[in-house]
């Protein structure tokens, strides 16, 4: 496949200012006409005027007035190209498209009837031919046509200036965007749909329409996406000081989408599940996501969108940006302290659970890629999560202050332009004074930085000493690492378990801590400052042998290792001020006995009491008990890793030892402590109306852990417990919880609970993906299974949602079946790879990334992975996206 580098970055040879665009929309022929006034960029004389095209018929080309001949233009593959052009050209161009046919959801498609546009990233060329790369902006004029019955909406980016009737039962809309824009941030809609809308006062005094779009018979599942619009926009107002700048800002459903949602300019599209919600249809998972989501997309208004990427190897500079954006809004949104902790929590663990893993395969890249084939595959968890943390770590070395300052200049540089990483961090190290040079590894080496701690404390001369190495693993491309400049974040506590106050010697390297002066008492959190292989920092004044809290609030993207013992981990987990280690002691001593029982069933020992001590069990105890800590805290404190998690530890991963083992350990948690799950659970009931509330759902996520740890006592209590709260439930949360722990048991009325459960709600898609998930990822469900879920009347495989539903959730969340020593799992991956390519190559190429680690296990399973990506590599007629994903598992 063909490879595109970054270094090979060449400026467009022409730029386009204004574009105007007709659509006559028709399901089974679309026509676009399409006007772009284009100017030579000086720094490309003599180029030829490139243009991109995919999948559409071309009906008319004028260049100037005049019709181009089939001579003057040459049509390859994707390309229009137009050789010597005068330096000033129009060019008008006639396509037609066939939106009906369109599986890839990229592009125009139709979804239930509607017109939907996706652009990002490289869609607009399957609409018109097009300069279709972001550096190149324009303002647009869209004129939309269409049948008035069928499709009595007609939306597109920026103000409607214009609309009226055609006479022959079809109407017409014509929107106008006046600021630049990228073609990836195009959009269209056209439907019949409803919306929500309300007139939402800017800080400016200015009045904003603010509209969510549905389908009928949604407009009682708008009202939580609304608040988290108007949340957004005044927290984008207060923390940085951003305004929306449009006069209206549009939201709209679409449950036909290949990712979450897309950030077009005034004209959102999302997919469904992250807009629709109620406390009927809707998790307290569910509530959050969608403030999170719609944030985020209300967000990239300025960070991606007024000012945009140079190019697609940039994407980090707009998406690790946002992220960290929607999650500290998230955070703001909660607003305690414990739940900012609980939100960052849940935030490492996604980073640890799915981009650690990406970091050590076969795919693993930069937070600014150097090379990659289909741009799709790199919408990545390092782009999106290792970026935010990037992001983090300039606000974690310059102060929350100093960041504001970075971003506020980054706006004064660059609102209007499409710029690059290297200008964002430009900004952070002009606003600041600070050198920020290697702080430039991040962004060109892959890989997750280890860093090793060793401690000696002198008691003579009361000095504390720490040492840290850090190394980080060869990578593809990158055998060779250089030290990254990495914040770590400490503390120290005393016998009773207080904060020591923190002084370094003098003459040392230095550390800093946010906001500290001269005067100030002495810190107790500081952050050190690692630049080389090696670094001491020694701190004067400890008056006796403390804990070291280190990587405080997981200040880097980097795995921590300090040989702590059992006890420090407890001491810590009881005592730490800094919550998120409180919650990272605990998870280090679960990770450590869960790897020692593995060795142990490896080693041929059954699973039994003997095999445990008591520590973690006394550990969970203080914590399940402690009610002065959040619920919300305790729920992620008494969860234990994940198997996947477990599995990245492992040299070579045995996924029935790990299942075994955990599915153990939690069978002896709930026994050991089934009084206190059982006080937990009627401790956090929420009667009385349902709210999504961080509060409520803090408690709910704990009573429903405690349900089901009791249920994994597999025991008739436990079960009519779920059963009643089943049957009682006022919201989904409380539902599905318990529906979850009647079909991993053997409960006598989970087949029946599953079924009343469908039957309810058969006409809300959006549930019916939870209850084919649920099934997906149930200890029982085999391969076998799974493959009947697919012969149900409800599934589809051109419904992402659906798709992912059941195929992604039993793949890769239910590893002990999926892992079936027989290859049942791999050949049934294989099977559906390529399948869902012939329909949806963006859709296909993220199921065979599950296979990235298979040169982790044990060789008997190895084998038949690798006899399944050879089935997939040997298909005919691969897309790019596959072809790129398994070309680079096999090397
Ligand atoms: N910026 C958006 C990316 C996106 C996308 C990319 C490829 C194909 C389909 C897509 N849908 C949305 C989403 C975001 O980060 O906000
Ligand atoms: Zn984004």
């Amino acid at each position: 496949p063909h490879t595109i580098y970054r270094k090979d970055y060449a400026s467009p040879s022409f730029f386009v200012d204004t574009v105007e665009m007709g659509f006559d929309l028709d399901p089974d022929a679309t026509i676009v006409a399409t006007r772009l006034t284009m100017r030579r960029n000086p720094a490309s004389r003599g180029k030829t005027l490139v243009l991109y095209g995919e999948s559409l018929r071309l009906v008319a080309l004028r260049m100037n007035g005049k019709a181009l001949s089939k001579r003057a233009y040459t049509l390859g593959h994707g390309t229009l190209e137009i050789a010597n052009p005068p330096d000033e050209v129009v060019l008008e161009i006639e396509t037609v498209t066939q939106p009906s046919q369109n599986t890839s959801l990229m592009g125009l498609y139709v979804s239930n009837g509607n017109f939907f546009t996706q652009c990002e990233a490289e869609g607009f060329r399957k609409i018109t031919f097009f300069p279709d790369r972001p550096d190149v902006m324009a303002t647009y004029k869209v004129m939309l046509r269409a049948d008035k019955e069928k499709y009595p909406v007609l939306l597109g980016n920026g103000n409607l200036v214009e609309q009226g009737d055609l006479g022959d039962g079809r109407h017409y809309a014509v929107w106008e965007d006046p600021f630049r824009k990228p073609s990836y941030l195009f959009a269209l809609v056209a439907g019949n749909l409803v919306c929500q809308e309300e007139t939402f006062r800017l800080q400016d005094g200015r009045d904003a329409l603010l509209q969510v779009w549905v389908e009928e018979g949604n407009l009682d599942k708008t009202q939580h996406a609304m608040e988290s619009l108007k949340n957004s926009i005044r927290w984008d107002e207060e923390r940085f000081g951003l305004e929306l700048d449009l006069d209206r800002f549009m939201i709209v459903a679409v449950s036909d989408f290949n990712m979450g949602a897309m950030e077009n300019k005034g004209l959102n599209i999302f997919n469904t599940k992250y807009v629709l919600a109620n406390p009927r249809i809707a998790t307290d998972v569910d509530f959050a996501n969608i403030e999170s989501v719609v944030g985020h997309e209300y967000f990239h208004n300025w960070t991606g969108n007024r000012v945009t990427c140079r190019d697609w190897f940039q994407l980090s500079l707009k998406e690790g940006l946002t992220v960290f954006r929607d999650q500290e809004f998230s955070a703001d949104m909660i607003g305690t302290d414990s739940g900012r902790a609980v939100k960052r929590i849940e935030d490492v663990r996604v980073l640890r659970q799915a981009q650690f893993p990406e970091d050590a395969g076969p795919m693993a890249h930069p937070v600014r890629p150097d090379s990659y084939v289909e741009i799709n595959n790199f919408y990545t968890v390092t782009i999106y999560e290792k970026g935010s943390e990037v992001v983090r770590m300039y606000q974690t070395l310059l102060g929350r202050d100093g960041f504001r300052k970075g971003m506020d200049l980054y706006f004064q540089r660059h609102d209007g332009q499409a710029v690059e990483c290297d200008d964002f961090r430009r900004a952070m190290a002009d606003a600041s004074g600070r050198n920020l040079d290697q702080f430039e590894l991040w962004y060109s080496q892959a890989g997750t930085p280890r860093v090793t701690v060793a401690t000696r404390y002198d008691e003579m001369s009361n000095i504390y000493t720490m040492s840290f190495t850090q190394s980080c693993p060869p990578t593809p491309g990158q055998p060779k690492k250089l030290p990254f400049h990495i914040p770590v974040a400490v503390g120290l506590l005393d016998s009773s378990g207080r904060d020591i106050p923190l002084r370094l010697q003098k003459g040392g390297t230095e550390g800093s801590s946010e906001g500290v002066h001269a005067n100030d008492p002495a810190p107790t959190t500081m952050v050190l400052e690692l630049t080389q292989q090696t670094q001491t920092f020694d701190f004067v004044g400890v008056l006796e042998q403390p804990v070291p809290s280190l990587l405080r609030n997981f200040s880097a993207p980097v795995v921590l290792e300090y040989d702590y013992t059992d006890a420090e981990l407890g001491f810590l987990m009881a005592n730490d001020s800094d919550p998120f280690n409180r919650w990272e002691a605990g998870q280090r001593l679960a990770l450590r006995r869960m790897l020692s029982l593995v060795r142990e069933v490896k080693q041929g020992a059954a699973l039994d009491a003997s095999l445990l001590d008591t520590a973690l069990t006394d550990a969970f105890r203080v914590t399940l008990t402690d009610t002065s800590l959040d619920p919300a805290f305790r729920e992620l404190a008494l969860t234990l890793p994940s198997e996947s998690v477990v599995a990245e530890q492992m040299e070579v991963v045995d996924p029935q030892a790990i299942h075994a083992v955990r599915r153990f350990l939690r069978r002896s948690l709930a026994q050991a402590l089934r009084a206190e799950w059982l006080a937990a659970y009627e401790a956090n009931l929420t009667p009385g109306e349902y709210s999504p509330d961080a509060e409520s759902a803090g408690k709910r996520g704990l009573k429903n852990l405690a349900l089901s740890y009791l249920l994994d006592l597999d025991e008739s209590d436990g079960h009519q417990l779920a059963q009643s709260q089943y049957d009682a439930a006022n919201n989904m949360t409380d539902r599905l919880s318990a529906l979850g722990a009647l079909v991993n048991s053997s409960a006598p009325g989970r087949e029946d609970a599953l079924a009343r459960f469908y039957d309810e709600f058969e006409n809300e898609a959006l549930v019916i993906d939870k209850w084919f998930s649920l099934q997906a990822v149930s200890y029982n469900t085999d391969v076998e299974a799974v493959r009947a879920l697919m012969r149900h009347p409800a599934f589809s495989l051109k419904n992402p949602n659906r798709a992912r539903s059941l195929i992604f959730s039993f793949c890769s969340g239910n590893p002990a079946q999926f892992h079936a020593p027989d290859g049942s799992g791999y050949a049934y991956w294989a099977e559906l790879v390529i399948t869902l390519n012939a329909l949806n190559p963006q859709v296909a190429a993220r199921l065979a990334r599950v296979m990235d680690r298979w040169r982790k296990y044990e060789p008997a399973l190895q084998r038949n992975m690798r006899n399944a990506l050879e089935d997939v590599a040997a298909a005919k007629s691969l897309s790019k996206d596959v072809l790129e994903v398994i070309t680079k598992s096999l090397a």
